[in-house]
């Protein structure tokens, strides 16, 4: 009985330590996969597969292009694109999101140069995730980017995108208020769908507001009146909104009723490669087909 006892004592102490082994070779083995992942990255970045497409923003009522976001594409050698869902996530956990964001504003810039002799009012956002703000030096690497490509800083849009949104408010403050004062306006993205979104309102000098496509896709329902409170808020802060998402036109009615005219979304367009976004800025105006008031 006793050497029973023992027996599985034994077993069971050889069993925790195979379940640890176990453990730690899973840990190894993701690491490992990971560690070559954010080195994959890093390359793609350094080497130019990392480029901006460009998805039109417009206002809905003239159809009117307004100008682009950047959203990041891998490109890979083969010629294969990959979205950003892929890659933002090892990106943003890797820490490679700040390189990354700086080499998709590198490149709108230097495409919204070419552009803004078609269309010198044309306007480019570029996302940034909040892990920028703790880097002292950012708005100057910003500010660098558009100075190189000979862009007036009155053209560009920063997005905050919600992924990281600053945890020293005061400290970000003074960094996005420098951007703002060399004529950078700031946007938070994604909004409406954090944690404490209308503290920013508040305690960041913004100047617009992105709604979230959920809110888009949700139209016609309980979104309503969230899209309506927004877009009113806005409007007595003084701040632009731009409504993301819209897919069909009964959102896009509804969304202009409800007093959000500038958007982004399939029902327009889909994000572009630059050459096609060009023809875009080439189009005679308006470039979209007009949504009824
Ligand atoms: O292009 P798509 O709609 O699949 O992009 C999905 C999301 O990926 C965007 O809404 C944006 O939040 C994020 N994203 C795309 N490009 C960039 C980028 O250059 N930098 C950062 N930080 N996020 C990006
Ligand atoms: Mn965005």
């Amino acid at each position: 009985m006793a050497r029973g006892t023992d027996i599985e004592a034994v077993l069971r102490a050889f069993a925790d330590v195979l379940g640890d082994q176990l453990d730690l070779m899973h840990h190894i083995r993701r690491l490992r996969v990971d560690g070559t992942a954010t080195d994959d990255l890093a390359r793609a970045i350094d080497g130019g597969e990392i480029i901006p497409w460009y998805q039109p923003v417009l206002r809905m009522t003239t159809g009117d292009l307004i100008g682009f976001e950047a959203l990041a594409r891998w490109q890979r050698p083969t010629g294969q694109i990959e979205r950003p869902g892929s890659f933002i996530g090892l990106a943003e956990e890797s820490g490679l999101i700040t390189h990354l964001d700086l080499a998709v504003m590198a490149q709108s810039m230097q495409d919204l140069s070419r552009w803004l002799e078609l269309r010198p009012d044309l306007r480019m956002s570029v996302n940034f995730s909040g892990r920028h703000l703790s880097n002292p030096s950012w708005a100057d690497e910003v500010h660098a980017l558009a100075e190189r490509a000979g862009v007036s800083p009155d053209n560009v849009d920063i997005e905050l995108t919600e992924t990281a949104r600053p945890d020293n408010v005061t400290s970000s403050a003074e960094q996005l208020r420098s951007l703002q004062e060399r004529g950078y306006a700031i946007w938070l993205d994604d909004f409406g769908t954090g944690w404490s979104e209308l503290q920013h309102l508040v305690q960041l000098p913004v100047d617009g507001v992105k709604i979230d496509r959920f809110f888009a896709e949700a139209l016609g329902g309980r979104a309503d009146a969230v899209v309506r409170a927004l877009t009113k808020a806005a409007e007595e802060l003084g701040l632009g909104t731009t409504i993301e998402g819209i897919s069909q036109p009964e959102h896009a009615r509804r969304a202009i009723d409800l007093g959000c005219d500038i958007a982004q979304g399939f029902l327009y367009s889909r994000p572009l490669p630059a050459a096609a976004a060009e023809q875009l800025v080439r189009s005679p105006r308006p470039v979209f087909r007009a949504t009824a008031r």
